[in-house]
């Protein structure tokens, strides 16, 4: 075995590998670039040395760099992760010229895979099931067309050398294929420099389910079943699970040996896994990955086994720790993949400081039935620079049911604050009616949009009765019992003093609404007056361990508990099937929506890099002149003057990256 391994990568997958290497004994070395020196995964090693800057490029992708810390550092062995160098191949044959391991196939079978019509060609002489369609070689359009027709409608264009969805269309008729196969051409050019392609006849809504699989160089090969991925937006996986929903054993054991053919018809080494897609109870190879991918925990989970340190066994030179006849499903397995994200603008990456971050107690890195898997802390930022996962949270039951229950509990008493993330969304897709009875496809959320991103509900007096019992127990008043002893009186209670008649107004926002109450302490009784209603008002606030506010009400004869995440003046109010945000407004504070208006900061709507800047400090702008173009997920975005005065202030230079909500420029209003 290895005494010192370096970890070729960032984050969640870079503590994962360094909490295998540790149980085992082994030395670690991290890399970092300058966006992460002080994040969690260069504290998560034994070691760490800087690769370069923060774009992937200059530090995680440099392969002099990490070689080079690689042999600086004695370390016998990298392992790239997932993403970055990961399927890189002649970062695989770099290692090998430098007398390094690469913790991962032979560089031969990484090209093998890369190529998605040669691999098909290969596959179907391994007698691995293919979707029916041409991968061959012949790239006349006029006999493309020919095998399309032939092969009758929808038919699907795959680019060779694409992947995760880019490169491909859909074709209706056969009138609609010439110009279908020459923009997919000239899309796999510009993106992949290669405009080979592949035909397919197209399946409307499969499922994607995948099988581990390991093979190690004494000749031995296993799989450890299936994942069930079908749940995916825009080719991102949003929950995994394991085993797959209504796979039969005859099912699951011929996706077994079709997967592990598929791996040795490669000279596989190493943990890979095979993608299908199903319908019915077909089963069609669609590529390979060849590395460990970032929802191997719930295999994991379900096997028993830890599958970094499976990886770092066959990389010395060990057989496999298990043979087929040995591996068994046990219950059952889900992971969700917390991004930071948002689901209500189109799940825009949201970068910027988490400021809160709660979850259930639960075991990192390793089997348990709760499992929280992440390289992030409360106070670290998300930057622009690298993916925007947060965290995973993986649950384990005795059944699908178990775990499904687990995992919408686990989503309950999770909390994240500062930036956007998908949560929420999580939690409805967990909660979901067909998700949970295992109807799933790769149609899924498409299908239940409406399900999933429900009309925001309008806050009733009762939502407002615990926003205000909230904003109450933050002001000193625990409850209606707290007596004037405990809280000062002046400072808490100077709307009553005296005269207990007087009513004192909440204000609360809720979605575009703003919403009133009166609270009025009258004949040692407290009330509260919402619309043209009023109503007796009782209210006990205690503070749970994680943090969380856990909040009775009473409002004449009706008692509802909530619990309460968040900081006052924001509260995510949570119900057992449904929450509600709602903010306090403080008569006292300023606002800053109001202090735009008036002169204040011009903040950048989503994150994204400064293109241009127009105007300079010092600068006498028109109410509408352009100040500043943004580029953000591949749009410009105008940023123009909301009113005439005077530029103070400019914030950014052309180039820089600035996160969602960043002040861009200050202007000072004429009238001021
Ligand atoms: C398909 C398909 C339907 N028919 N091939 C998308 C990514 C790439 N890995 C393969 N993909 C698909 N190939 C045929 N012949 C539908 C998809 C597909 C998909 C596959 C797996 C998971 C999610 C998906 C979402 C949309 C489309």
């Amino acid at each position: 075995m290895f005494h010192t391994v370096l970890i070729a990568n960032r984050g969640e997958i870079a503590c994962r590998i360094a909490a295998s290497c540790q149980r085992m004994g082994i030395r670690t070395v991290m890399v970092y670039s300058s966006a992460d020196a002080q994040a969690l995964h260069v504290k998560a090693g034994d070691e760490a040395v800087w690769v370069g800057e923060a774009e992937p490029q200059k530090s995680y992708l440099n392969i002099d760099a990490i070689i080079a810390a690689a042999k600086r550092t004695g370390a016998q062995a990298i392992h790239p992760g997932y993403g970055f160098l990961a399927e890189n191949a002649e970062f695989a044959k770099a290692c090998a010229d430098n007398g390094i391991t690469f913790i991962g196939p032979p560089a031969s079978s990484i090209t093998a895979m890369g190529n998605k019509s040669a691999a098909k060609q290969l596959m179907e002489k391994a007698n691995v099931p293919l979707v029916p369609g041409y991968h061959g070689d012949n790239q006349d359009a006029d006999f493309l067309h020919q095998q399309a027709d032939a092969m009758g409608y929808p038919v699907l264009i795959k680019a060779s050398a694409g992947g995760g969805g880019k490169g491909m269309r859909i074709v209706e008729s056969s009138k609609q294929f010439p110009e279908a196969l020459s923009s997919c051409k000239r899309e796999a050019k510009s993106s992949f420099s290669d405009d080979h392609v592949l035909l397919e006849r197209y399946l409307q809504k499969p499922r994607h389910i995948e099988i581990q699989v390991f093979a190690d160089t004494h000749g031995n090969a296993v799989h450890l079943f299936e994942r069930d991925c079908s749940v995916q937006r825009r080719h991102q996986k949003v929950i995994e699970e394991a085993p797959a929903p209504g796979m039969t054993e005859s099912q699951r054991h011929a996706m077994g040996e079709a997967a592990v053919a598929a791996a040795q018809a490669v000279n596989y080494v190493g943990a890979g896994t095979v993608e299908f897609i199903c319908e019915g109870d077909d089963f069609f190879f669609m590529e390979m990955n060849t590395r460990l991918q970032v929802e191997h925990p719930v295999t994991e989970q379900i096997t028993g086994f830890d599958l970094v340190e499976w990886q770092l066994r066959v990389a010395s030179g060990q057989p496999l720790p298990a043979k087929q006849e040995d591996l068994r499903i046990n219950g059952h397995a889900f992971e969700a993949r917390i991004y930071a994200e948002n689901p209500d603008n189109q799940f825009l990456p949201s970068i910027g400081k988490i400021e809160q971050l709660i979850f259930p107690e639960h075991v990192s890195f390793s089997l348990s039935p709760i499992r929280v898997d992440s390289g992030i802390r409360q106070g670290d930022s998300i930057s622009p620079f690298y993916d925007p996962m947060i965290a995973k949270l993986i649950v384990h039951g005795v059944d699908r049911e178990d775990a499904l229950r687990k995992m919408q509990s686990a989503l309950e008493q999770s909390y994240i604050a500062g930036l956007h993330t998908n949560l929420r969304f999580l939690h409805r897709l967990a909660s979901d009616e067909a998700f949970m009875a295992g109807d799933v496809d790769t149609g899924f959320i498409e299908r239940r949009y409406d399900q999933l991103f429900p009309a925001p509900k309008t806050a009733t007096t009762l939502d407002l009765a615990v926003a205000l019992a909230a904003q109450l127990y933050h002001q000193g008043m625990a409850s209606n019992q707290t007596t004037t002893t405990t809280v000062d009186p002046w400072d808490q209670l100077d709307y009553w003093r005296g005269n207990a008649l007087l009513a004192r107004p909440f204000v609360f926002d809720q979605g575009d609404q703003s919403h009133t109450v009166h609270l009025r302490h009258e004949n040692q009784q407290w009330q509260l007056q919402h619309a043209d209603t009023t109503s007796a008002f009782d209210w006990t606030v205690s503070e749970q361990n994680n943090g969380s506010l856990s909040v009775r009400v009473r409002l004449d004869d009706q008692q509802l508990h909530a619990v309460v995440y968040g900081n006052s003046p924001h509260f995510e109010i949570r119900y057992p099937n449904t929450q509600q945000h709602i903010s306090y407004v403080d008569p006292l504070a300023i606002d800053p929506l109001q202090e735009e208006q008036n002169g204040g900061g011009l903040t950048a709507p989503m994150p994204g890099k400064v293109l241009s800047i127009a105007v300079e400090a010092g600068a006498e702008v028109e109410a509408g002149q352009l100040l500043l173009v943004l580029e953000a997920m591949k749009m410009e975005h105008s940023i123009t003057a909301p009113h005439a005065g005077t530029v103070t202030e400019v914030f950014f230079a052309a180039g820089d990256q600035v996160t969602e909500g960043a002040a861009l420029l200050a202007i000072e209003s004429k009238e001021n």
